[in-house]
């Protein structure tokens, strides 16, 4: 088949749903955008790990710690998840957490933020999983085969998260007016940058068009976010809790709620790397590879011996 035929082969497969696989031939564009979504993931995965990390040793009690402990356990094993389903596209591990230690490649914009009472633990798993949960069902239809599985056990675990978040904010909001104060500052700083996760609006969004024609994306940045504001208004209500936005109010013409402008020059200055914790993470992360250079060391030796011997 030429170029032309291969392409129209390909483009007949995702209009019918089927899915993309490593050895199937694909458009380097699609290839090269696969890698950065999926990198990325990973990416946001791995340093998602590091505000909450910070809440294990002070967890409220034994049950709370070991909660805390396997959500972050969670967290890494998506990122693996994802760096494995990313190297099917054939770029290699070290290229890519090259990427995300040099600042080369994202990683969600939300994790530069700091984790400052023990509320935001449930602040994070109601809002920060309720969205990721938003933004990624939908992806367990996307239409590359080794990224649509990853996502399906993804989702799950965050599904998981997301209730046990919501479980810290309900036992802080039936308790003292202390910790009901303390839940609603949670909900106030993490409600808009929970929003900004969903990406720039349509209008401003690169890649949305392409990537929704491919059956990357199955829902726009804007469809999404507006579906998070739906689903979590009635759940703050139930808490007791107040949304810090004044415009938000259900909107019956259009059977959607309406909420405020968010403000994009935070988030496009903390995608650029000027968030409050932007540096900490990456100061973090690399450290923990360079720390981790024995470890890889002794692996890659012994794997090699193994062979000879193996071969011998
Ligand atoms: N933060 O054209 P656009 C999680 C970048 S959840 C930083 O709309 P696209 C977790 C975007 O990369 C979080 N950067 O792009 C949850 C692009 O820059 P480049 C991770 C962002 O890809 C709980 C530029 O802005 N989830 O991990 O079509 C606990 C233009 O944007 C952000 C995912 O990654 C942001 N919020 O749409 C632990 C889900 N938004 O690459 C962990 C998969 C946009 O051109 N990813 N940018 O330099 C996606 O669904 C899509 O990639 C996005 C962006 C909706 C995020």
């Amino acid at each position: 088949m030429d170029e032309k035929q291969l392409e129209d082969h390909f483009n007949e497969k995702i209009d019918q749903d089927i899915r993309i696989e490593p050895k199937d031939w694909m458009p380097d564009n699609y290839r090269k955008t696969l890698i950065r979504q999926i990198s990325q993931h990973a990416h946001s995965e791995i340093v998602g790990m590091l505000p909450e990390a910070n809440w294990i040793s002070r967890a409220p009690t034994l049950r709370r710690k070991a909660a805390a402990l396997a959500k972050v356990q969670d967290e890494a094993g998506h990122g693996l998840y994802l760096y494995s389903a990313c190297e099917t596209l054939g770029i290699d591990r070290d290229t890519l957490l090259d990427q995300l230690h040099t600042g080369k490649a994202k990683y969600s914009s939300i994790f530069n933020y700091p984790t400052l009472t023990w509320a935001d633990m449930g602040a994070i798993g109601w809002l920060v999983d309720g969205a990721a949960i938003m933004n990624q069902v939908p992806l367990c239809r996307t239409s590359y085969g080794p990224y649509a599985r990853a996502m399906i056990r993804v989702c799950k675990e965050e599904s998981f998260h997301q209730r046990q978040g919501f479980e810290i904010m309900l036992t802080l909001c039936k308790g003292s007016e202390e910790q009901k104060k303390m839940a609603q500052d949670a909900l106030n700083r993490w409600w808009w940058p929970a929003l900004m996760m969903f990406g720039p609006s349509d209008k401003d969004s690169p890649h949305t068009e392409q990537s929704m024609r491919w059956r990357i994306k199955r829902f726009t940045n804007d469809e999404l976010r507006q579906k998070f504001v739906d689903a979590t208004k009635p759940q703050a209500d139930l808490l007791g809790i107040e949304i810090p936005d004044p415009d938000l109010k259900w909107n019956e013409e259009r059977g959607h709620h309406d909420f405020g402008e968010i403000n994009w020059d935070e988030f496009f200055n903390v995608i650029k790397g000027n968030g409050p914790c932007n540096k900490q993470r990456i100061d973090a992360r690399t450290k923990a590879w360079e720390d981790g250079a024995w470890v890889r060391e002794a692996a890659n030796s012994y794997a090699e011996k193994k062979s000879k011997r193996n071969a011998a």
